[in-house]
């Protein structure tokens, strides 16, 4: 997988391009992140990547000319094959685990990472082929929203997670007995040591009983899920074991707290 991150900072990505996962999946072979300085795609000699909103109103806006220079750059090189052009902002599409293995399946992504008060519209309307949200929230700039994304779609990339790691248990991933992307909220986990400051870990995970032990971390992530995403129940395929499960997690609800 190749990221192509276009950006007014290239060295914001320096430090987390030298830690963890995106370390790993760069020495790994797996990922490949080039970062490319809209400035150097402008043709001024102030390297203008911004200009006053028409309309009038505060901030300014990424002009487009840099934008589609860099972006058509990248389309002219030899590898020839279309890939995603991705606008990071707050009227994208949600970012979800879903969207993270629909992206994964890609051999290449560029990444749009604006500032300001954001792109001139008719970037989002003809350059850009997708544009994602990482949440309801506003930044000051995409680029962390294109950490996110890349953290995101790496971890599904085929030998970046080690087996220690596996994607299985991820929160909102399919896991064992669901199918499809929109999965549930992940169980409790416990380590050493087993009592700290009098709370204690449940005794059925001591118990090595590894069918119990499943059954109850089915069950606790089906009861946080009903508990805090109610709504991601909806849109998961569930088996009749957790249909039971869920019965029996509704019932306890209801008992008086004894
Ligand atoms: C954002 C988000 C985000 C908006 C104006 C950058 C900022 C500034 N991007 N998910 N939430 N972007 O807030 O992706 O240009």
């Amino acid at each position: 997988m190749v990221f192509e991150i276009i950006t007014i900072f290239p060295d914001f990505f320096r430090s987390i391009l030298e830690h963890g996962l995106l370390k790993r999946a760069r020495v790994g072979g797996q990922a490949e992140i080039r970062l490319h300085d809209l400035r150097d795609f402008t043709d001024d000699r102030h390297r203008t990547v911004d200009d006053r909103p028409f309309g009038g109103g505060p901030g300014m806006v990424f002009k487009p000319e840099p934008l589609f220079r860099a972006v058509e750059t990248l389309k002219a090189e030899p590898s020839g094959e279309a890939f995603p052009v991705i606008l990071l902002s707050p009227q994208g599409r949600l970012l979800t685990q879903a969207v993270a293995g629909e992206l994964a399946r890609h051999q290449r992504l560029v990444l749009l990472c604006a500032r300001y008060e954001g792109v001139d519209e008719r970037v989002a309307e003809h350059l850009a082929t997708d544009e994602l949200s990482i949440g309801d929230y506003v930044l000051s700039g995409g680029e962390l929203a294109a950490a996110v994304v890349m953290e995101a779609v790496t971890r599904l990339l085929p030998g970046v997670l080690g087996n220690e790691e596996s994607r299985e248990q991820d929160s909102f991933s399919g896991g064992e007995s669901t199918v499809g992307a929109h999965g549930i909220l992940d169980c409790p986990h416990y380590t050493r040591p087993p009592e700290f400051r009098g709370w204690t870990v449940p005794e059925v995970l001591l118990s090595g009983n590894h069918e119990e032990i499943r059954r109850w971390r089915r069950r606790r992530a089906l009861e946080k899920t009903w508990r805090r995403r109610p709504n991601l129940l909806a849109s998961v395929a569930l088996s009749d074991e957790d249909r039971k499960l869920l019965e029996e997690i509704k019932n306890a609800a209801l008992e008086p707290a004894r």
